[in-house]
């Protein structure tokens, strides 16, 4: 197992827009961030993973991208971006940026060229087809409801848009596409920046015959031997120049298909973002439909990610983002049992053999918003996805409520919580969207000064990572598989072993550990609780309680 310096360190995810507003105008930015890189320095994460500050109309908050070379007037200027590089870099920060070459937004002069006329230089950047019966080319259907094709009257064809019609999905068989990126990705390179977070780039190469339908029209046509041979090409030309790191978005992912992005000696990308584990449960609705979460799913799913990658591989470990809700109210309890499941999911997550990944707040334990009035979201999905359910009935306006309420992507996006003063310290002017009303009892304030709180337990949590080298290379092993309450396993690393035990409930279980384990000489690295008793043959945990041992087999 090579070792690097992106496998030894935590990833720190800012979503820009909802991180720390300077100016005044509501919306987070540039400056803001560099105000508080030494917040970021005190916990301890060593990479910060920028959500997209390019130019951009924000119909997807910045997942929209009209100028790769100029940043969100919104966000700020490039010297505020050059500066907060100088700043991170200072400060032993990597800056990784996000790469969303699947799609521009419409407003890219890619695409104002593209729709003018059927011979344009730039027509073939984007995927046009021909109708079908007065209708769509094919019944593809958009991630954000509705058909995947839009007709564009002024040549009478369709283009396709994966996500919002403002989005326009690139043509990447087209090589002049792929220079284009790739002559960007080294302008980008060429200023500093630490690596790339991929957009959806296990969708970028489309197999399109005309009429091509779908069994159910939520399914696209992946040409995956094409965006392996794409990556490579990628890699060679780009990547293999530069010490980064480069982590893929791949939904629709298995571990096995994982590895050809991943393995050490496929020249393509270190990691990706799996989605199984986000998933579990979801029906034919997806995020929307009834989904209940099962621990024994959660622990099969991790553990065969962490087995299929263990050799060849290396693997993102997450719980939220800017499209998840809140871990804390998604994976734990985020009511009675908030601060101790907020702990007890971050020692799951940050134990396990891969690169951890925080999601701004995350280290707070910031729990999911319920705003009364759909008015009150922002999210093109969300707001789409209402549209669709409550229009055509298929759902009522109190069950779309309470699937927003769930996993709308608003709950990991109303604005970070920085103190008990009007909105939160975030802004002085009207945030873009609603502060989440916890805000006076969350906020990084008080935890900062709160050696009990969760942001000092994430604190520890990276500093151990730091100090024991067995938590990023030693190897996974499941154990007490079958129980349903309790998430347990093995770290091996030459003498040593750690043992990592959480309880995903509020129920006290007693269970014994396997015999194999040698006790004699264990330490308690980290608990959530005070543990008194150091035997560890019978142990009973506590509500979410979370516990890891290292013990020295020699
Ligand atoms: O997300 C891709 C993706 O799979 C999302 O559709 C996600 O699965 C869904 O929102 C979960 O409900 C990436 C970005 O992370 C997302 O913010 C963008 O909206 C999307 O691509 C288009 O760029
Ligand atoms: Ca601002």
């Amino acid at each position: 197992m090579k070792k690097s310096w992106w496998k030894e360190s935590v990833v720190y995810q800012i979503y820009p827009r909802s991180f720390k507003d300077s100016n005044g105008d509501g919306i987070g930015d540039l400056q803001g961030i560099i105000a508080e890189l030494d917040y970021l320095k005190k916990l301890g994460v060593g990479i910060i993973w920028l959500s997209p500050i390019y130019k951009s109309p924000n119909d997807d908050n910045g997942y929209d991208i009209s100028d790769y070379k100029d940043i969100m007037k919104e966000f700020g200027t490039m010297e505020d971006f050059q500066l907060l590089l100088e700043e991170a870099h200072k400060r032993n920060l990597k800056i990784v940026m996000d790469l969303v070459v699947n799609h521009t937004s419409d407003e890219h002069k890619w695409f104002k060229e593209s729709r003018k006329s059927k011979n344009n230089k730039y027509r073939d950047y984007y995927i046009w087809r021909n109708g079908k019966n007065g209708g769509p080319p094919n019944n593809w259907g958009s991630y954000f409801s509705g058909s995947a094709w839009e007709y564009d009257k002024n040549t009478d064809m369709y283009y396709l848009h994966l996500f919002s019609k403002k989005q326009t999905d690139l043509n990447w068989e087209n090589p002049e596409v792929r220079k284009e990126v790739f002559d960007m990705m080294k302008w980008w390179l060429d200023k500093g920046i630490d690596g790339f977070r991929m957009d959806v780039i296990s969708l970028i190469a489309k197999d399109i015959e005309d009429g091509d339908d779908k069994p159910n029209s939520n399914e696209v046509n992946i040409n995956s031997a094409r965006v392996h041979r794409y990556l490579k090409d990628m890699n060679s030309e780009v990547l293999s120049h530069y010490d980064i790191m480069t982590v893929g978005e791949t939904p629709g992912v298995n571990p096995y298909e994982a590895l050809k992005f991943v393995g050490e000696n496929r020249n393509e990308l270190n990691m990706v973002f799996q989605f199984e584990h986000v998933g579990i449960g979801d029906g034919e609705e997806g995020k929307w439909g009834k989904s209940e979460f099962s621990l024994k799913e959660f622990k099969r799913i991790m553990s065969k990610w962490e087995n299929v990658l263990e050799e060849e591989g290396w693997n993102s470990l997450y719980l939220s983002n800017h499209d998840q809700p809140r871990s804390v109210s998604r994976f734990g309890n985020d009511t009675e049992y908030r601060v101790e499941s907020a702990k007890m999911l971050a020692t799951c997550i940050h134990m396990m053999k891969g690169t951890p990944y925080i999601y701004q707040g995350e280290e707070l334990g910031m729990t999911n918003v319920k705003f009364e009035n759909i008015y009150d979201y922002r999210d093109i999905e969300t707001i789409n996805a209402y549209r669709d359910y409550v229009g055509s009935g298929r759902k009522s306006k109190e069950e779309m409520m309470e699937a927003i309420y769930k996993r709308g992507r608003d709950n990991a996006r109303t604005p970070f919580q920085w103190d008990d003063s009007s909105n939160a310290g975030f802004t002085k002017g009207i945030p873009w969207i609603k502060v989440n009303s916890n805000y006076k009892s969350i906020n990084a304030k008080i935890e900062i000064g709160d050696e009990a709180s969760v942001f000092n337990y994430y604190r520890k949590l990276i500093a151990l990572r730091k100090k024991h080298e067995i938590i990023a290379y030693g190897k996974y092993e499941l154990i007490l598989e079958e129980d349903e309450n309790i998430y347990a396993y093995l770290r091996k690393l030459n003498n040593e072993t750690l043992l990592v035990m959480c309880n995903f409930s509020d129920k006290s279980p007693q269970f014994d550990l396997p015999e194999d384990i040698k006790y004699n000489k264990n330490e308690l690295l980290i608990s959530n609780y005070n543990v008194d008793s150091y035997e560890i043959e019978k142990i009973k945990l506590r509500p979410y309680e979370a516990r890891v041992y290292l013990i020295n087999n020699m």
